[in-house]
């Protein structure tokens, strides 16, 4: 039985539309209806967006949100935080796995995220030994994802070495090492774990150029055929002379000279780069994958957003806030404070940054994610509505909506979220959160003892 949404208004592939009508059959979208009339059986919907893509996730990292925030003995960075988060990480299971990537991915919902692409490395058990399962860690984001109906883009992720030029990896990497023979099965399992879930999509990721060896991007760049391919890059300043004493070039530079780069790929972070770089990473039709919460709160740096003519996306990384409207909010602001202007992403006189953020990372998550995005026929029925009566909405309508969600309301205006064709979120409750939030506390009061 086809399902029909009446909305008041809509943001489709073209552009804002009144009265449109929505129809859905089995999680697609098979018709639409513009200046329409609404019939019996109709949902009604104030506002509708597509619903985004959160193109860079680490589930896990969920459960050590807020933990890592006291000042340590030495000088706190980005690599002592890894220390913290390895240790996080020593006693995690499958199953608890699954409970944290829940409430994960219940909140990424809430607040407008429709499919996730998770950066998955956390294969093996806490001693570095394969589960009986090669792909039982897979699995279990697999069902986090069934149990919440986020769409999946699982990366699984190849992890051989502790540094650039083959270094050998440390204690706290051990539970993330494969060879490529064992990555290859490792990846065809988690395929198997991927079958129920509606339009899931396998791609792969070479960690970084310090976990992964030229050869070995090489072989995986093959193997991926047209899948999506995933890699962290440039993140970090050390990271950068690491590579240029290894390599004597940069890593976007090095990885844009040395590797198949084309729109098949996702450069997660890419935030030291030269106007060079920048502008061929942008030729390349790579998407760039920006996680601006994160980014700030590891003490990354900034990405060069103003000056950057490429595709990119938003995700949220290390997942210790989740909130759509806030990672694309803070992607210009970041921009504001550097420049002391203001609108600097909008791309020209007269229009809404709102919706060039919105419109741009809703294109990059889903080229970066294998999946198309956007309310149009054809499309999985992904979608978020807006609550008209939130005093940040009053008297707007188009793109001044978009500004007032982004910069104004943030995740307080999301009212519903229906992912394909599934109602799963109401008046900004996911409708499992609170057995999900059982669940998590109980794992993480056991892990945290
Ligand atoms: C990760 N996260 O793999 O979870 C990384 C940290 C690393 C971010 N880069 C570890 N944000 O890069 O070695
Ligand atoms: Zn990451």
């Amino acid at each position: 039985m086809p399902q029909t949404l009446f909305a008041t208004t809509a943001l489709l592939s073209d552009g804002w539309h009144s009265a449109v009508r929505i129809t859905v059959d089995g999680g697609r979208i098979t018709a639409i209806d513009t200046d329409a009339v609404t019939a019996p059986g109709d949902e009604p919907v104030a506002i509708a967006l597509p619903g985004l893509g959160n193109l860079h996730s680490h589930a896990f990292q969920r459960g050590m949100a807020g933990l890592a925030e006291r000042r340590g003995a030495s000088d706190d960075s980005f690599w002592t935080w890894r220390e913290v988060m390895y240790r996080f990480l020593e006693r995690m299971g499958p199953d608890d796995l699954a409970a944290i990537a829940a409430l994960a991915y219940i909140e990424m919902l809430e607040t407008g995220f429709t499919r996730v692409g998770e950066f998955h490395y956390l294969h093996h058990d806490p001693h570095g030994n394969a589960y009986a399962d090669p792909a039982a860690m897979s699995a279990a984001i697999a069902q986090a994802a069934a149990q919440t109906g986020i769409a999946l883009t699982l990366l699984p992720v190849f992890y051989a070495h502790g540094g650039f030029g083959g270094a050998a990896p440390n204690a706290g990497q051990r539970r993330f090492l494969t060879d490529l023979d064992r990555f290859a099965r490792l990846r065809s399992a988690a395929g198997d774990a991927l079958a129920p879930l509606p339009d899931a999509v396998l791609g792969l990721a070479p960690h970084s150029l310090r976990a992964a060896t030229p050869d070995q991007i090489g072989a995986l760049a093959t193997m991926a055929g047209t899948a999506p391919i995933h890699i962290h890059i440039a993140e970090q300043t050390r990271e950068v002379d690491d590579c240029l004493a290894w390599s004597g070039a940069r890593p976007v530079e090095w990885l844009l000279d040395h590797a198949p780069v084309d729109a098949r790929w996702c450069l997660v972070h890419a935030t030291h780069m030269t106007p060079a770089e920048t502008d061929r990473l942008a030729r390349s039709g790579a998407t760039a994958g920006l996680c601006p919460i994160t980014e700030a709160n590891l003490g990354d740096g900034l990405f060069p957003a103003r000056d950057y003519r490429g595709a990119w996306g938003i995700g949220s990384d290390s997942n210790v806030l989740i909130d759509a409207s806030e990672e694309l909010r803070l992607y210009e602001y970041g921009q504001r404070l550097v420049y002391r202007g203001r609108n600097l992403l909008a791309p020209a006189p007269g229009t809404s940054t709102g919706a060039a953020l919105f419109g741009q990372s809703l294109r990059g998550g889903a080229a970066a994610l294998g999946a198309p995005a956007g309310i149009a026929v054809g499309h999985s029925a992904d979608l978020i509505s807006l609550d008209a009566g939130h005093p940040c909405l009053i008297g707007r309508s188009g793109d001044a909506l978009l500004d007032g969600w982004i910069f104004a309301a943030g995740r307080g205006a999301i009212d519903c979220v229906w992912r394909h064709g599934v109602k799963l979120v109401s008046q900004g409750r996911h409708h499992a959160r609170d057995a999900i939030v059982r669940q998590y506390r109980a794992v993480l009061t056991g892990m945290l003892e």
